[in-house]
């Protein structure tokens, strides 16, 4: 295990498909140097939502977390992203980046059926209990349609190999009674467009897709909240508001890909059941990029 300090500015990574569906090394290896020298993150978070990591294979999955990590090598932090319905390939994938140097492992909650809290438990600690790692609890209630209590956050940190959170979620009343209970777990903010107001309540830091293209704002909008710069932090936030619904309103991943295409990198298009881009799709995303980036 690594003893990195994970705290910071991390992209959720996207990863580059190319028209059939295959990962295209060479642009994830592009997509993971812009990252690191043009938007400055401090680690990434690999195999996430972003990633598209529900739609692929286990041997997949490995190979991005491979070429993450070959092309990143110790220079920013690296989570990786093994929570899934099977947890057999949770527990393979986590001592598979384990032994790559991963810094943390991160599981969702589990999804579709509806787990009890005791089954969720279970998940947690037969996936961190096998490997000599630390885990962050994915939590995205929008999409899992999960929920974790402040008790039931304690009840998680009672292994102290789960060390933290990455809080998708705008529920900032429960943000606030998990960073006053458990001070010394992280909480990593998951919306990027609700980043002010989870870095004045105190996080660690955050985790976004958004990252992957406007990690310069957001690591302003974080270091001017943690310093007290509120209005200057402000003024940041509602222009990465602004980038942010364009994006959501033309398709989240898909737009990101084209800006990093008008970047120079080659982020292809996104895995089916994902829908293929439409020259309008494409023509706004050039816009948006143009509007914020040039
Ligand atoms: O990783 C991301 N969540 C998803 C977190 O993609 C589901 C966020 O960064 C959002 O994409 C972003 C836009 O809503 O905040």
């Amino acid at each position: 295990m690594t003893n990195r300090d994970l705290k910071g500015i991390y992209s959720a990574l996207l990863v580059s498909f190319d028209k059939d569906g295959n990962i295209n090394e060479k642009g994830l290896r592009q997509i993971v140097r812009h990252n690191i020298d043009v938007c400055k993150v401090d680690g990434l978070y690999v195999g996430g939502s972003t990633g598209e990591n529900f739609l692929l294979s286990t041997a997949e999955k490995k190979r991005i977390f491979e070429i993450a990590k070959d092309e990143a090598k110790n220079d920013i932090a690296l989570i990786a992203q093994v929570g899934s319905l099977n947890i057999k390939e949770s527990c393979e994938l986590a001592k598979f980046v384990t032994d790559l140097g991963y810094d943390a492992i991160s599981a969702v909650t589990p999804f579709y059926y509806k787990f009890s809290f005791k089954e969720i438990k279970d998940y947690y600690n037969t996936i961190i209990d096998g490997v000599d790692n630390r885990m962050i609890i994915y939590s995205i209630p929008f999409l899992t349609g999960t929920n974790i209590t402040k008790e039931q956050f304690g009840e998680l940190y009672q292994n102290k190999k789960i060390v933290g959170v990455k809080f998708t979620a705008g529920d900032f009343y429960l943000l606030e009674r998990i960073r006053k209970e458990y001070p010394d777990h992280l909480i990593f903010a998951g919306f990027d467009e609700m980043m002010l107001p989870a870095a004045v309540l105190g996080v660690d830091g955050a985790i976004g897709s958004t990252f992957n293209v406007n990690g310069i704002r957001a690591r302003q909008i974080f270091e001017l909240a943690k310093a007290g710069k509120i209005q200057e932090a402000l003024e940041i936030q509602h222009v990465t508001n602004d980038f942010i619904t364009d994006v959501l309103n033309n398709g989240l991943y898909g737009t990101l890909k084209v800006c990093l295409q008008e970047a120079g990198v080659d982020a292809g298009v996104c895995r089916k059941p994902m829908g293929e881009f439409s020259e309008e799709t494409i023509e706004n995303a050039k816009k948006i990029y143009a509007k914020y980036f040039k």
